[in-house]
């Protein structure tokens, strides 16, 4: 009898355990899919659940804390239904609200860094600076999950824990061609907003090339009127005026993301020589080039209005841009002889520095004398990387064989080159900016960039299939330290970023690299 009853409680107790089990035990977040992977995570046997009542509170007095709050809020409105409300703190955060604050952070957790508990009652985000409780946001909305209790269907949680985070590298970075092929403000707003996302904190845009004047120039305005009239294969092209331009550099910095402009000097330079005689040597302006080929054009170094041309240029973007840097280009000039290729690179050099700002440039830059503060962009040339170290300058690490995200996947994923490489995406995440070159070492690098060009790629749909998911990869790089990096870790979240791509509407390619869950 008394064996029976043990039996009949035993096997009660195997029906009854596993779903009450389910409903105490919340997801764990050291498991969750957070990319790039943070500094440090620890789990807490409990979670914040998301209600009707969750408030976002933030700091009280600060505009800019709000708006970010604000950003959240419609992100978690969005995944959720709810309709979280932003309010100020008062001096106590209430019970069930996610409180952003600056109040009493580490100050070692930097410019971006964030700090993050997580507690039944409450969701703390810290951070010594603004950027950092943005960077923070990101990782509320990757950790904001379904509720897997099954008392609880559509609702949301945050597992219980703790996370300390910062990057590993300060600029962490992608760059768009619009001049092979011209995007539009809305495009590019797009990929912006997937950027921040992924805590990425600078956007590069080639804005000239051979094929397309891209910007507004007011005091040479046949560089967009004409120059900026085609693209390959003989497209509309297009321009930003300087409006449009101040647009996106606002839409960037309200995510925390500096635009890099980038004006290609002295080949590259088609579209500009075309579009006023007096550029060239001889006088006369060339076509339009509407081709794919690189190394043939060059601006007049010898001639005083070039570099009247290239101030007035600089002058009118830098004026636009908050952000530290000016990038000159200055790869493949292999049209412009070495010998004026050095003093001309010297001399824009002085060019940028008199409008306040730093400057980057291709790796072949190294071959003039650098500025302290120059940047040497590293694609293709590991003596040119060592020149620039040689000279004290810092690298900017975009291997082409690895970081360049125009290059396919395979030989028969459609779109991209492969003059580099062909790209897998594990390929695309398995190298460290920090050794890639020997004789190169953290402390030279500041970080890293994935450039797509334009050559192949028409619209938004096309950026996105090369864009993802070897930007999450490239984030990773940057911000994560190397020792925390693997690919045999990395591709289990990956994987689970199919559903945030799903949600975002991304058009990505389905490596079979991946261990994707759908
Ligand atoms: C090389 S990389 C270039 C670009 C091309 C790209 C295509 C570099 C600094 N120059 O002009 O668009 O290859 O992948």
């Amino acid at each position: 009898m008394k064996n029976f009853r043990m039996i009949f409680l035993m096997i009660a107790a195997a029906m009854i355990i596993p779903a009450s089990c389910k409903s105490r035990v919340p997801a764990d977040l050291t498991t969750t899919a957070i990319i790039p992977r943070p500094v440090n995570v620890t789990g807490a046997g409990e979670a914040f659940k998301l209600n009707a009542n969750t408030a976002i509170l933030v700091d009280a007095g600060s505009d800019e804390i709000l708006k970010t709050g604000q950003y959240l809020a419609s992100k978690l409105n969005a995944i959720t239904g709810l309709a979280i409300a932003v309010n100020e703190a008062k001096s106590e955060p209430e019970k069930g609200s996610i409180f952003l604050t600056l109040s009493d952070a580490d100050q070692n957790l930097g410019e971006e860094g964030y700090s993050l508990t997580i507690t039944k009652q409450l969701v703390k985000l810290s951070a010594a600076k603004p950027a950092g409780l943005f960077r923070g946001v990101q990782t509320i909305r990757q950790i904001t999950l379904k509720d897997t209790d099954s008392g609880n269907p559509g609702k949301f949680i945050i597992p219980g824990g703790t996370i300390t985070d910062y990057p590993e590298y300060s600029y962490r970075s992608m760059m768009l061609d619009v001049s092979r092929h011209f995007f539009g403000v809305e495009d590019v707003k797009q990929v912006i907003e997937y950027l921040a996302f992924y805590k990425i904190n600078t956007f590069h845009l080639h804005l000239s090339d051979d094929q397309g004047w891209r910007i507004e120039i007011k005091s040479w305005p046949n560089l967009t009127a004409h120059g900026g009239s085609t693209q390959v294969g003989g497209g509309k092209g297009g321009f930003y005026t300087q409006e449009q331009y101040s647009d996106i550099v606002k839409f960037a910095a309200d995510r925390y993301i500096t635009i890099v402009p980038e004006i290609d000097m002295p080949g590259h330079t088609n579209a500009a020589l075309s579009s006023y005689p007096e550029l060239n040597c001889n006088g006369k302006a060339t076509n339009l080039y509407t081709g794919t080929e690189v190394g043939f054009s060059s601006l007049c170094t010898k001639k005083e209005i070039t570099y009247k041309f290239i101030d007035d240029v600089v002058r009118e973007i830098s004026a636009l841009t908050p952000g530290p840097f000016f990038h000159i280009g200055g790869d493949e000039s292999h049209a412009t002889k070495v010998e004026d290729y050095i003093p001309f690179i010297n001399r824009v050099q002085d060019i940028v520095a008199r409008y306040g700002k730093k400057v980057i440039g291709w790796d072949e830059i190294a071959l003039s004398t650098l500025k302290p503060n120059s940047v040497a962009q590293c694609w293709a040339s590991v003596e040119n990387a060592t020149k620039a170290t040689a000279q004290g300058a810092k690298i900017l690490m975009s291997p082409a064989k690895k970081a360049y995200i125009d290059m396919q996947y395979n030989e028969s994923t459609p779109i991209g080159l492969h003059w580099a490489a062909y790209i897998e995406v594990d390929d695309c995440y398995n190298w460290d900016p920090a050794t890639y070159i020997p004789g190169i070492t953290k402390e030279n690098v500041i970080g890293v960039e994935a450039p797509m060009w334009a050559e192949t790629i028409t619209k938004l749909d096309d950026i996105e299939f090369l864009m993802f998911p070897r930007i999450a990869g490239i984030a990773e790089i940057g911000w994560t330290p190397a020792g925390l990096r693997s690919w045999d870790e990395y591709k289990y979240r990956l994987a689970k970023h199919e559903e945030w791509f799903d949600i975002m509407g991304i058009n990505f390619y389905k490596s079979p690299k991946v261990p994707w869950e759908k």
